[in-house]
């Protein structure tokens, strides 16, 4: 595979900042800090990737969206124990294959890879260890995001082919943070995002405090206009090319 390739991390910095100043743009000044964290989904299509996104941002689970082209961006505002507020952006792949030559500018500058591969698909699964290759082309050793694998489809139980011992398996040889959820039904999935923060946050979490995380806070969703993959001049917020908000609704083109 060709070498990917790489946003300036001065860029996503620039990006940051715009998409700080898009969260705060209709609060007063008592608007708190976010701490922002950029969160990119992987894994084959139809593994879930866009209903995740979905269903975290919207609590709701479509079936009326069309095969995501390009790059989705979501953010959710989440508020961990101690106050502390955190911004995820979720950056979705859309129909990214492992070949895109985009792939490591998307993966470029993330705080958290999320593996997603669908528990009653098997090549899913399998497929992964090529997403983990993207992940590894881009950070050098010792410098990797926080990554995690998720099981998706778990409502689907009965039609599982993914047995528990090889996700965990593939879990501990990686050194991923390990889950299992339902973006159809929403099982795990707004707890997962939310210990996924707290850990980037390095924010420790208790039993209680997850249980009163499972109350879902809408998120806004923003777009890049006319854009199916981001490039550094695209992201320069002072160029014109800030992310767009689309109001407070999740949509998907
Ligand atoms: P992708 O973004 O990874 O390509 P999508 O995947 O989010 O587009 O989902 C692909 C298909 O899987 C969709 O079905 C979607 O409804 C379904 N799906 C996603 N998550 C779940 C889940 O948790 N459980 C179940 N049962 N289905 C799920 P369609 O039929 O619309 O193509
Ligand atoms: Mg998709």
């Amino acid at each position: 595979m060709s070498r990917p390739i790489t946003v300036p991390r001065l860029y996503i910095a620039i990006s940051m900042s715009g998409l700080k100043s898009n969260l705060q743009d209709s609060d007063s000044d008592e608007e708190p800090e976010f701490l922002q964290y950029k969160v990119v989904l992987l894994g084959d299509g139809t593994v879930g990737k866009t209903s995740i996104a979905m269903r975290l941002c919207d609590a709701e689970f479509s079936t009326k969206y069309k095969q995501t082209i390009g790059l989705d961006f979501f953010v959710k505002r989440m508020v961990l124990p101690g106050s502390v507020h955190v911004a995820l952006q979720i950056w979705d792949i859309g129909g990214q294959s492992i070949g895109s030559k985009m792939l490591g500018t998307y993966v470029y500058g993330a705080q958290a890879v999320v593996l997603i591969y669908d528990i009653t698909n098997y090549q899913s699964f399998v497929n992964l260890e090529e997403w983990l290759q993207v992940v590894n082309q881009t950070f050098p050793a010792g410098d990797k995001p926080y990554m995690a694998l998720v099981g998706n489809k778990t409502d689907l139980f009965h039609q599982q082919v993914v047995k528990l011992d090889k996700h965990n398996k593939f879990a501990d040889d990686n050194t991923l943070y390990s889950y299992l959820l339902s973006a159809k039904t929403g099982d795990q999935l707004y707890n997962t995002f939310y210990r996924v923060a707290a850990d980037l946050a390095g924010v420790v979490l208790t039993a209680d405090f997850v249980e009163a995380a499972t109350v879902p806070i809408r998120a806004e969703v923003v777009e890049y206009a006319n854009a199916p993959a981001p490039s550094a001049v695209e992201m320069r917020p002072s160029e014109g090319q800030a992310p767009k908000k689309k109001g407070s609704k999740c949509e998907v083109f």
